[in-house]
C-alpha cells in the first residue's frame, strides 16, 4: 500500500537551515555533529551513570505507556540530574531552532532519556501533542532529541512516519510498517515536528541505546513537567536567564507572582 503524503524522509544535513527545510518536508530532521566530541563524552558518561545509579537505588523509571514497560529506562527531569543537561537544554543550535519554530520565550516541556535496552520493544505510537485538541494545523510542541549513542536500525532508532506531520488524523492502517528508521550518528541533533508520528524501534544490538528527548513547547501550555516542582534549586539558583525562561519562571503577561513579572 502506498501513501500519497508520506515522504521518502529527512536526508542528514549540517546546518540548521538546510534542517528546518527537511523538518517542513518531513516533519523530522536530523543535524549531523552538533555536539562536540567533548561534550558528547560528558553527555554519555553522565547519561549512563545516573541511568545505573537510578537502577542501584530504586529510582529507575520504565514508561508507562507501552510495549517497553520494565525494559527500556527513563530518566525524568534530566535538568536537576547533571549541569550537562542543562547545558543542552540551552544549546545554542537547540535554542536557535526553538527560536526560529515555536518563537521566544518558549517553554521546556520535559527532557527525559530513553535508554532503550537489548529486547526491548517499541512504546505506543504517537505524536507529541497528542495531548492538544484536534489536528492543529501548526506545531505547537517540538521535540529536540541528542543521539547520545549512534541510532541504528539494529539498536532502536526511533522510528518515525515521515511527512505525517501533515496528516489530518490518526495514522491510516498500514502505515505503521512503512515507518523508516531515524539513523543518525551519536552528537547528532534529531528534531520531531509535534505532529509527526513515531515511536522508538526494538533494540536488537546487545548494548544500550540512549537518546535525550528535549520537548520545547509555547509558552502558554503547561509543560510535561511542573519544573516548580521538580526542578533542582541548584538551577534554580545558578541557571542562565534562558534557562529559567524554558522553565518558566521568568513570567511575561502569564504566570505571574501577586501580579508581578519578577519575584
Ligand atoms: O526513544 C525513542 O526513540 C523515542 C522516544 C519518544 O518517542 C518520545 O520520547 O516521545
Amino acid at each position: 500500500m502506498t501513501f500519497d503524503w508520506m515522504t521518502s524522509g529527512p536526508r542528514s544535513v549540517e546546518t540548521i537551515d538546510a534542517g528546518l527545510e527537511e523538518l517542513a518536508l518531513h516533519g523530522a530532521c536530523i543535524i549531523t555533529g552538533v555536539l562536540s566530541p567533548d561534550l558528547l563524552d560528558i553527555a554519555h558518561e553522565a547519561t549512563y551513570r545516573v541511568a545505573r545509579n537510578e537502577r542501584k537505588y530504586g529510582w529507575a523509571q520504565h514508561y508507562q505507556y507501552g510495549a517497553d514497560d520494565h525494559v527500556n529506562q527513563r530518566i525524568w527531569n534530566l535538568p536537576s540530574r547533571d549541569p550537562v543537561f542543562c547545558e543542552l537544554a540551552e544549546h545554542p543550535v537547540a535554542i536557535e531552532i526553538v527560536k526560529r519554530t515555536l518563537g521566544w520565550p518558549a517553554t521546556l516541556s520535559s527532557m527525559s532519556a530513553n535508554i532503550a535496552n537489548d529486547s526491548g520493544a517499541s512504546m505506543i505510537l504517537h505524536t507529541d501533542q497528542g495531548y492538544l485538541p484536534g489536528q492543529l494545523d501548526r506545531p505547537w510542541v517540538y521535540n529536540l532529541a541528542w543521539c547520545i549513542d549512534d541510532f541504528t536500525a539494529e539498536n532502536g532508532a526511533t522510528l518515525i512516519a515521515p511527512g505525517s506531520h501533515l496528516l489530518d488524523g490518526p495514522l491510516p492502517d498500514g502505515a505503521a510498517e512503512q515507518m523508516i528508521s531515524a539513523i543518525a550518528p551519536a552528537g547528532s541533533l534529531f528534531v520531531l515536528d509535534g505532529r509527526t508520528h513515531h515511536t522508538n524501534g526494538v533494540n536488537r544490538s546487545g548494548a544500550g541505546r540512549a537518546g535525550l528527548f528535549a520537548v520545547y513547547t509555547l509558552p502558554w501550555l503547561m509543560p510535561q513537567e511542573n519544573w516548580s516542582l521538580s526542578i533542582d534549586p541548584a538551577v534554580r539558583q545558578f541557571g542562565s536567564e534562558t534557562l529559567q525562561t524554558l522553565f518558566g519562571f521568568r513570567p511575561q503577561v502569564l504566570g505571574r507572582v501577586n501580579g508581578q513579572e519578577r519575584l
